[in-house]
């Protein structure tokens, strides 16, 4: 690992200075790690829609089963080039060559991979942008601890600034970098990883390829592709992701809170809408997921009216959870609902927001 070039005199420092938010600007032209960036290829918003809930049937879903979302567009990077630099209020700071990455104490997660939607309109539908897949990296505590930040010398009022090569405009805003940030609680949790590899394999470009942020629990949004930068700084981040988008005026309290923990939420997988069931009853399942873990599913035949409570897979690390259920449903047109609570007791709504009961719609012959 290397030391940053002396001349990066901002990023040495390790005291706090009323300075720090602007001083990341005025660095611009010295960002090392930057010049690993070719071009957007291609440029602007793009997205790339998961297929309908009965074909996320595994529990790993492949990458090419798993949702995309980029705001600019996908860059092309110079991977002999690639740096991570890791700077700002460390004591240590450094930078890493992917190589250098790929050497240190690698960890592998399941986590599930959930979108927030659109964060252009209010969340008030469920889009099920969601998957859930095997990262390996590095742990971004380890990191830390490199730059000489342990838990004893954590300063829990900071916050770390996160950084991609991907530049330019998304819904006429124009940001130099996307950027996130994550307070240190968060970041020093030991699910937190800076990946190199999705199901085992390098990560592709589209995917944040050669190296991203993965944030478990929290919405892909923080999850920051084609990372070259981590910064701690005494405030949050000031770009466009920050402060313009993805924050979001809580329903029950109208309070505002940035796009950080997932609502606790879920999907029938089976039946699939617009399936015939043949039979008094039809095997219910899906998946059900929450930052703190799902405590239990209820599902409803409408026609019957009652919930009845399924049976919950214990979680694995921050994975998606498998909820199942014999359903005995009257002849006709049904819908099935399901709704999951976590274990802090967060439950889902039956509609009106984005994580709103999933509705599936099936007739019953006899
Ligand atoms: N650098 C960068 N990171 C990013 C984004 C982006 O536009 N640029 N999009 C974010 C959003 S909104 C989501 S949901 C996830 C999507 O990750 P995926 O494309 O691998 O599914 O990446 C996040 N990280
Ligand atoms: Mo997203």
């Amino acid at each position: 690992m290397e030391p940053l070039p002396s001349k990066d005199k901002e990023s040495q420092q390790n005291k706090p200075t009323p300075e720090d938010a602007g001083a990341l600007v005025s660095m611009t032209s010295l960002d090392h790690e930057r010049k690993a960036f070719v071009q957007l290829s291609p440029s602007g918003f793009r997205i790339r829609h998961p297929p309908p809930p009965n074909e996320l049937h595994t529990y790993i879903t492949p990458d090419s089963h798993l949702f995309q979302t980029s705001h600019m567009g996908i860059p092309l990077i110079k991977e002999p080039s690639y740096h991570l630099v890791v700077e700002g209020l460390v004591p240590r700071p450094f930078s890493v060559t992917l190589e250098q990455l790929k050497s240190l104490p690698a960890t592998t997660i399941t986590a599930f991979h959930e979108c927030f939607g659109s964060p252009l309109k209010p969340p008030l539908e469920n889009c099920l942008r969601i998957g859930n897949v095997e990262w390996t990296g590095v742990k971004l505590s380890y990191l830390l601890a490199h730059a000489g930040l342990a838990p004893s010398n954590i300063n829990s009022e900071h916050f770390i600034w996160s950084e991609g090569l991907d530049r330019g405009t998304f819904a006429g805003v124009e940001a130099d970098r996307y950027q996130k940030d994550l307070p240190m609680s968060k970041a020093m949790k030991s699910e937190v990883i800076v990946a190199y590899a999705l199901n085992g394999e390098p990560l592709e470009r589209e995917r944040g390829g050669p190296v991203r942020l993965v944030v478990p629990g929290w919405f892909g949004t923080n999850s920051v592709k084609w990372l070259c930068k981590l910064s701690v700084r005494n405030s949050r981040a000031p770009g466009p992701y920050t402060t313009m988008f993805y924050n979001v005026v809580e329903p029950d309290s109208q309070r505002t809170r940035p796009v950080w923990e997932v609502n606790v939420n879920s999907m029938i997988v089976q039946p699939r809408s617009g399936e015939v069931i043949v039979g008094p009853s039809s095997l219910v399942w899906g998946w059900a997921w929450a930052d703190d873990g799902v405590k239990n599913v209820h599902v409803m035949a409408e026609g019957d009216q009652d919930w009845r409570e399924a049976v919950v897979d214990d979680r694995v690390d921050h994975g998606w959870q498998k909820f199942e259920i014999k359903l005995e449903m009257p002849v006709g047109r049904q819908t099935v609902v399901a709704k999951a609570t976590s274990f802090g007791g967060a439950m889902q709504p039956l509609e009106g927001w984005r994580n709103h009961a999933h509705h599936v719609h099936v007739s019953r012959t006899e």
